[in-house]
């Protein structure tokens, strides 16, 4: 797990005060959980902003405000530039106890938000920007997006005759980040909780722009039962398919190498959005892992 955050914190020493609570999210909604234990991390004092998509949808419903923190929506595409001008502000009222933190879905994050993403972490901008990825546009009807995997069932890349889910590579956006220059970047799971508690911990501190992209299971988009959100994304690690990893000072660190991987196809089936899936096209899966791993335990710290 991630050894590098100094901050003691825990599931069981998180405050009992909710600062997400109340909202209309599906049950056993992965992005939800990442956003309420995030906020209790970083506090009363987060400035939150938070683009269209489900964790707007669900938590600006007026007169219910599911926010007990100051938050607000921002357009589509901006919320790393709505986060850069909150910081400017607070930085001008004098505010130094504050958190800028954005949460964002995956198309909200590498597909339209891209451009205003890449800005901020080149104007070092002091904030943290969450990615909830749950792989899809889940609040327009579960469209694919640049961070869908390959296979993928989704409504704009159907399973028939002419086409089998998505065909694409998922975007690595930890990598773009990385390369953009950023001061600290991880990848976590809503599975792996205290690993992303530690991260929020860390990132909330680092002077400069931070990402997390946090697994956050959908069971209305992934076809999977509400129950089942965070054994889905504890599994999804323990195959390797999510690494949990973190980018700081310029050197990549590998948080949990899971030795023998859990087998790929029995995690992808139960998943209603790969039920399709051929045995080749898991063998194809699991040798773009392969590969994956091979340059991580190669080349990343420990
Ligand atoms: C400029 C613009 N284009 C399209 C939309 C419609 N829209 C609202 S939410 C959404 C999907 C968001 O997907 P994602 O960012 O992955 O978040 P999720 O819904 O999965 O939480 C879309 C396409 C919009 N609000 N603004
Ligand atoms: S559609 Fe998915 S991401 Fe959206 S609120 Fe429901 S479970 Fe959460």
């Amino acid at each position: 797990m991630s050894g590098s955050s100094k901050t003691p914190i825990s599931p069981r020493s998180l405050p009992e005060e909710e600062f997400f609570i109340g909202h209309k999210a599906c049950a056993g909604c992965g992005g939800s959980l990442a956003v309420r234990l995030a906020l209790k991390v970083t506090g009363p004092r987060s400035l939150v902003a938070v683009p269209a998509g489900c964790m707007s949808a669900v938590g600006f419903l007026y007169p219910q405000m599911s926010f007990s923190c100051n938050a607000i929506i921002s357009t589509f595409a901006g919320t790393a530039s709505m986060l850069s001008g909150m910081a400017a502000g607070a930085r001008a009222l004098g505010w130094r106890d504050v958190k800028v933190v954005g949460f964002a879905g995956d198309g909200g994050t590498a597909d339209i938000g891209l451009q205003a993403l890449s800005g901020a972490i080149d104007r070092r901008e002091r904030i943290l920007y969450i990615c909830y990825d749950n792989e899809g546009y889940m609040n327009t009807g579960v469209q694919k997006s640049g961070l869908t995997p390959p296979g993928a069932r989704t409504t704009t890349t159907p399973v028939g005759s002419t086409m089998r889910g998505s065909s694409g590579p998922k975007k690595n956006m930890f990598e773009i980040v990385a390369a953009n220059g950023i001061a600290y970047a991880a990848t976590a799971s809503v599975g792996y909780p205290q690993d992303y508690l530690d991260k929020v911990a860390r990132a909330a501190s680092v002077d400069g722009t931070a990402y997390i992209q946090v697994l956050s299971p959908c069971p209305t988009g992934w076809g999977v039962p509400s129950h089942e959100t965070t054994r889905i994304a504890r599994e999804a690690v323990d195959c390797g398919l999510w690494v949990l990893g973190e980018y700081a000072d310029g050197k990549h660190i590998l948080n949990r190498d899971p030795g023998t991987f859990a087998p790929a196809a029995e995690h992808l089936r139960t998943q209603g959005r790969f039920k399709h899936l051929t045995d080749e096209d898991v063998a194809r899966v699991e040798r773009d892992r392969d590969e994956q791993w091979k340059k991580i335990r190669d080349h990343w710290l420990r």
